[in-house]
Parts: C-alpha cells; structure tokens; sequence
C-alpha cells in the first residue's frame, strides 16, 4: 500500500518537500495550509509535472485536518519564517500559537504519524509540540542538523576543492547562533580535518571562518532573499529523514531529538545523531565529545534551555 505524507504548510518548504516527494515517488502528498488555495495550487501544479516527470503520486491541497487522516509521515513547517535582521529567536511567539493548533489537529487525526519539524525557532517548537501533541517521543523529531552539516560540508568542499561526497561532518546542538560543528568528527578524503590543518592544506583561522558561515548559513540566505528564508536544503534534509523511516533505512542522522539522560542532558530537544527507521528515533547515538566540542555542547543547550523559558512565560501549558 502507497505510503502517505501530509506537509501542514505549503510555503516555499512545503511545496518544495511536495516536490522532492514526488520526484522520489516516496508516497502520495497532502499539502495542508490554513491559505488553502496555495496548497490547492501547489498540488495541482506539481501533479500536472507528472507527465513530464513520469512519477505516479497522488497530490492533494487541502484546509481540512480530515483529509490528512492517518498519514504515516508528517511534516510541519507551518509558521512564518525570519526577514532580514530578525533572529529565528524573533519567531517564538508566533509559531508557538500557529504550532499549538498544528499539534491538535495531527494529535486527532494521525496520532501514530513520524512527525518531523523544521518550524523555527526548531529546538523548542518541537519540544512544544511534542507536548502539545502528547505523542510519543521517538515519533516526534525535529530538522536541523542534516542542514547545518550539510552547509558546513558543502562550504569545506568549496574550499577544499574535494567533493562534497568525500567528507563527513556534523553539526550538533540547538539549531542557532551557538550550534556546534563536531571537528572532531570532521572527516575529507578519510583524513581528521584538524590533521589538514597540521598539514598547512588549510589555516585554522579559515577553518574558524567557514564554521562561523555555517552558523550564519540560514541569515546569508535570508538577507540574499529579503523575503523568506531558506527552502531547498531545508526541505532536501527533511526528505531524507522521511525516506529513512519510511524505507527502515536506520541512517544515523543529526536531528532534534529529545534527550533523556544522554550526553548528561535530560528533559529537552537538541540536535545529536539519531538512528531513524521504522520505530522513528530507534536511538540516541552518544559520541564521545572533546573537553571542547561538550562545553561547546552544554553552552548550546543552554542556549536552548533559556529559550524554552522564554517559551513557558508564553504559554504556561508547557511547563
Ligand atoms: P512560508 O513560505 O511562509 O510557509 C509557511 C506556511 O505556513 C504559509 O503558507 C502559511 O500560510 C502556513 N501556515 C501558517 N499558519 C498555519 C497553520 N496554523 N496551519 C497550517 N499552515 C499554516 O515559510 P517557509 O516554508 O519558508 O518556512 C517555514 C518555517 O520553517 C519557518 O518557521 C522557518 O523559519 C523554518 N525554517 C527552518 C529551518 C530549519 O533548518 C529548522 C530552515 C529554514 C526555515
């Protein structure tokens, strides 16, 4: 039986993600959208590439949680996304209203989906749907990760002139200004990257640089667009968690994922690596840190935890 993705927003990710959907032939897409005529649209729109495309999914655009009813897959980026000079910070108090609304709507109409959350400000909306939602932990995830490690590895190729294929990196804690790209765990050509430094094949100063760009990946973006955000790697990374826990691919991944004990952290969502497959979050994978990737790491999660403060004095539900 085809599997079943609903996407609640049809904005520039979700259509985006429909699109990538489809191509794949990886399930049959609902877009959902409170501006009903933009998923309506996008989903006629992408359907009618099918022709061209040779891909056989059933689209559909609709407002209504009924038509979403037992999706396998969720994913939600309904919300606003930062402009120019706004920090995703900015985004809390809106799209913790927009995501409450979200959460009850799939909590009554897919409660065993996977959910995956690339709403920003990411690490605590997804901490807030989840209770919101009240469903389980392991099927409620959120995107951050794949993306950021995904720049960092894409802005080290450039450098490097090695293809992207040839590295390995990532990018972990709260998806913010305080993310922490894992040198450690940084790999060109099989090689530490901090090795290459050694080396000469790159400064540590440049090597500091290109970290900073990949914090600030998501602003250059925004400032470039003036209005909206990033959407090709951000849905392009959703996809790929999607696939794995559709396909029971168990890839390891860095995700929000809620943390309960692991890496000295309990009670919060912040990006580890995480194996999905068809259990959803099947595990915390625990890396054993440097002194200065775990305080790098701590500082980030308690970058995380003053905002889910922040988030409480909002809304007093979710404390
Ligand atoms: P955009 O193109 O504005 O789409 C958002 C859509 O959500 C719009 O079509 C709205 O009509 C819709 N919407 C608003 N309220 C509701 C609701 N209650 N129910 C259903 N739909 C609703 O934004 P976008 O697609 O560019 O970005 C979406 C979100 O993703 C924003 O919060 C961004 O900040 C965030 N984002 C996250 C990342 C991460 O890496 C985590 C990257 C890029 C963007």
């Amino acid at each position: 039986m085809k599997k079943k993705i609903t996407l609640i927003g049809a904005g520039q990710i979700g259509g985006t993600l429909a699109h990538l959907i489809a191509l794949k032939e990886l399930a049959d897409v609902v877009l959902f959208d409170v501006a009903a005529g933009i998923a309506k649209g996008k989903a006629l729109d992408i359907a009618q590439s099918s022709p061209v495309n040779g891909f056989n999914v059933n689209l559909i655009g609709t407002d209504n949680y009924e038509d979403t009813k037992n999706s396998d897959v969720v994913i939600i980026t309904a919300g606003v996304p930062r402009k120019p000079g706004m920090t995703r910070d900015d985004l809390l108090g809106i799209n913790l209203k927009i995501i409450k609304q979200v959460a009850e709507g799939i909590k009554k109409t897919s409660p065993n989906a996977f959910v995956i959350c690339i709403t920003n400000p990411l690490d605590v909306i997804v901490m807030a749907l989840q209770k919101y939602s009240g469903l389980p932990k392991n099927k409620v995830v959120g995107m951050a990760g794949i993306l950021d490690s995904s720049r960092f590895i894409y802005f080290l190729s450039e450098e490097l002139k090695v293809p992207v294929q040839k590295i390995k990196s990532l990018v972990l804690g709260g998806h913010g200004d305080s993310m922490v790209a894992m040198l450690e765990f940084t790999e060109v050509l099989g090689k530490k990257i901090k090795d290459l430094v050694k080396e000469g094949k790159i400064t540590s100063e440049r090597l500091s640089q290109i970290v900073e760009r990949t914090k600030k990946g998501g602003a250059e973006i925004v400032k470039y667009l003036e209005k909206g955000s990033a959407y090709y790697a951000p849905a392009a990374s959703g996809v790929e968690m999607a696939e794995s826990y559709l396909k029971n691919l168990k890839k390891q991944l860095p995700c929000a994922a809620y943390l309960d004990g692991e890496y000295g952290i309990k009670g919060i969502y912040a990006g580890v690596p995480v194996i999905i497959g068809s259990e959803g979050v099947e595990k915390v994978v625990e890396l054993d840190l440097s002194n200065d990737e775990k305080s790098q790491f701590e500082n980030s999660i308690n970058a995380v935890k003053d905002l889910f403060d922040a988030a409480k004095k909002i809304d007093s539900s979710l404390s």
